[in-house]
């Protein structure tokens, strides 16, 4: 079966950030891993170049909409190509073969009844490309998405039968629990169609940067909306429309997108092709946004990293390990150097780099270079079967796109070659003439060595080809289903010296500050790492206390009308009157579950407004790719008593 991964097609309204690599990296990732394992793979990347927001960039960069759109366009292709991401195609909305597909596909849900002609009237977030209605918006002006002003647009409108579609997307989400990944995001798009779907305006008349209406239609006044036209590339991009010799790849097995983006991809986007007739994606799966200083980091916010810039000081490969290990998939991540710089310290260099010296120098010394794996069975047996257990546990990791528990397991291969050689002591056996063994435990880690780079190889590609090239053999399909389906082992290694992969880092290497800081104090860093709670800033006890934490009690809770998110309680905190405390755990809890239990309270946060609704304080709660729960007491405790 043919496999097609998609990113989004980036908006050319700024240059590309680690937000954006993050998702190239991790398609990338997984189209490396499907191609090695054989299969027919498409993947596609590309360009989002319609629409006001980048009418409006442009006319602020003063330079003509093409000329803008081109410039950016490239300087993401560029990218992409420096770090050899290994994209099939490289669509922009520009294209004259994008444009014709998106006027079929409009023509062909106008044929069907399902885009009819009427007027809006609306609150429109030109950041965020969307209509809101009077409720949905934050304050009565403020866009609930991103908080920016939104603008009072009436215009006539094409507009696409969203609302016939409702039980239909009800039905496949519940018929295919992993259409949404990870499965834990579902929900928010449950209940959103829940709450109704209203029919979607597809067309605009008050700026002209888009795809013209289909010449049967005649209707010059009009453009698509940009969300209708970016979301068929996935399709365009396959000649949808025209010569459409590559649809044999639809529909797509993974769509990766960012959850800012998910509404679009997990509702628009099906019902647009179940509108066309197509089958929906496979997966969408959703990842989490990288942050810094705890805020998301974007374009329009001007908070970005460069890729570029990170990878120039530490080298892309490093940069897609870490950020594919660091993040579980569909959680948020703060960008740390230290955190960064940790990894390739103990990970790269230590685990991996270190296992490989060994092997070189080990092999060197003992047989000029040249091992074979005839007695490997013989004398770890033991060391194979659990090299086998990892090994086939990891492609559910990544089939799941849970890359930081595949890379993480993968790793336990580098524990068990490094333990090998801790317990049989080649040097050890070498002294008491019995080199037999000692050569044995040589090829023993040349193989783990080998069977971990083909694995590793979908995420570090040039790195795992040195180490290739230093134990003598190639990495492709051939040696994916010997060493790892087949799980032989590499009959002779030629062994080659390279010089090491991973040098340690010492002091960070970007120049001023741009990511997070180091802890400036060395001494209660290096004490922190004992701890091994590296990532973690250190505070006075002081600071701690600081914070006033208080045992509750849930006396009252409503859903809050128009939110998905959040839920309005009255915390009994034994003061004279319940709090109010707006939270945002509807997806994980409903209202009445809630009544009667106790919870974890801070008390002496500053009052926020929430949706119009003050709210007097903060819910403990924990939140991991599986969900949230709130942080109870064992044991009922009265209300009102400080924790700490
Ligand atoms: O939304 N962390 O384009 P866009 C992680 N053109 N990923 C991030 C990120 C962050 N802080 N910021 C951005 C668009 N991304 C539309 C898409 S698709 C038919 C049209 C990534 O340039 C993430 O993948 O705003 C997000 O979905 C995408 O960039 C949005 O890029």
């Amino acid at each position: 079966m043919s496999k097609y991964i998609t990113t989004p097609i980036y908006y050319v309204n700024g240059e590309a950030h680690i937000g954006h690599a993050y998702t190239t990296f991790i398609a990338d990732s997984m189209a490396r891993y499907e191609k090695l394992k054989g299969e027919d793979t498409y993947f596609l990347t590309g360009t989002d170049e319609h629409g006001q927001k980048i009418e409006e960039s442009a006319q602020k960069s003063g330079k003509p909409t093409q000329e803008f759109a081109d410039e950016i366009s490239a300087s993401f292709k560029n990218l992409w190509d420096e770090f050899e991401i290994s994209y099939d195609k490289f669509i922009r909305t520009t294209d004259k073969e994008h444009k014709i597909g998106v006027q079929k596909a409009f023509e062909v849900m106008y044929n069907k009844g399902d885009i009819y002609k009427d007027f809006y009237e609306g609150h429109y977030c030109v950041s965020c490309e969307t209509f809101f209605t009077e409720m949905q918006l934050v304050d009565g002006e403020f866009c609930p998405d991103c908080g920016r002003s939104t603008n009072v647009i009436k215009e006539e409108s094409y507009f696409f039968r969203l609302s016939k579609y409702e039980d239909a997307l009800l039905k496949h989400y519940s018929d295919n629990p992993d259409f949404i990944m990870p499965r834990s995001r579902a929900n928010e798009v449950i209940n959103f169609v829940k709450g109704g779907l209203r029919d979607l305006s597809v067309t605009r008349t008050s700026f002209t940067l888009g795809v013209k209406m289909p010449e049967s239609i005649k209707d010059d006044k009009h453009v698509m909306y940009v969300w209708l036209d970016a979301l068929m590339n996935y399709i365009t991009a396959l000649g949808y429309g025209a010569a459409e010799e590559k649809m044999r790849y639809w529909p797509a097995s993974v769509q990766f997108v960012g959850k800012d983006i998910l509404r679009f991809h997990a509702i628009y986007w099906p019902a647009f092709l179940m509108s066309l007739d197509l089958p929906l994606p496979k997966h969408i799966g959703a990842h989490g946004w990288w942050t810094r200083d705890g805020e998301k980091m974007s374009k329009s916010k001007g908070n970005v990293i460069s890729p570029k810039q990170v990878a120039d000081a530490y080298g892309v490969e490093n940069l897609r390990y870490f950020m594919l290990r660091e993040v579980p998939f569909g959680q948020d991540g703060d960008f740390s150097q230290r955190a960064f710089i940790d990894r390739i310290n103990s990970e790269l260099s230590n685990d991996l780099g270190n296992l490989l010296n060994r092997i070189i120098g080990m092999s060197g010394k003992y047989s000029d270079f040249e091992i074979d794996s005839v007695d490997v069975l013989k004398y770890h047996k033991k060391e194979i079967d659990a090299m086998n257990l990892v090994l086939d546990s990891l492609d559910a990791f990544m089939q799941n796109f849970q890359t930081h528990r595949y890379l993480e397991e993968l790793w336990r291969l580098f524990s068990i070659g490094n333990k090998a050689i801790e317990e049989h002591a080649p040097w050890v056996k070498m002294k008491e003439n019995r080199k037999d063994e000692a050569l044995a435990t040589v090829a023993l880690v040349a193989n783990i060595l080998a069977k971990a780079s083909i694995m590793l190889h979908p995420i570090m590609p040039h790195t795992t080809n040195t180490i290739a090239d230093a134990l003598n053999f190639n990495i492709d399909n051939s040696s994916y289903k010997e060493l790892i389906l087949d799980k032989k082992l590499l009959k002779l290694f030629n062994i080659k010296v390279v010089p090491p992969l991973f040098p340690r880092v010492e002091e960070p290497l970007m120049p001023e500050a741009p990511l997070a800081q180091p802890n400036a104090n060395k001494e209660i860093a290096q004490e922190a790492e004992k701890c091994s709670r590296k990532q973690d800033n250190l505070i006075e006890i002081g600071q701690f206390f600081e914070t006033s934490l208080k045992v509750g009690i849930v006396v009252a809770a409503e859903e809050v009308p128009k939110s998905n998110k959040l839920l309005k309680l009255q915390v009994d905190l034994g003061e004279d009157k319940p709090r109010q405390v707006v939270a945002g755990i509807r997806e994980f809890y409903s209202a009445e579950s809630l009544i009667n239990t106790q919870v974890c309270v801070v008390a002496n946060l500053k009052p926020a407004k929430l949706m119009g609704m003050v709210s007097e304080g903060m819910l403990l709660a924990a939140k991991d790719e599986d969900g949230l729960c709130l942080i109870r007491p064992e044991k009922p405790k009265k209300v009102g008593t400080p924790i700490g």
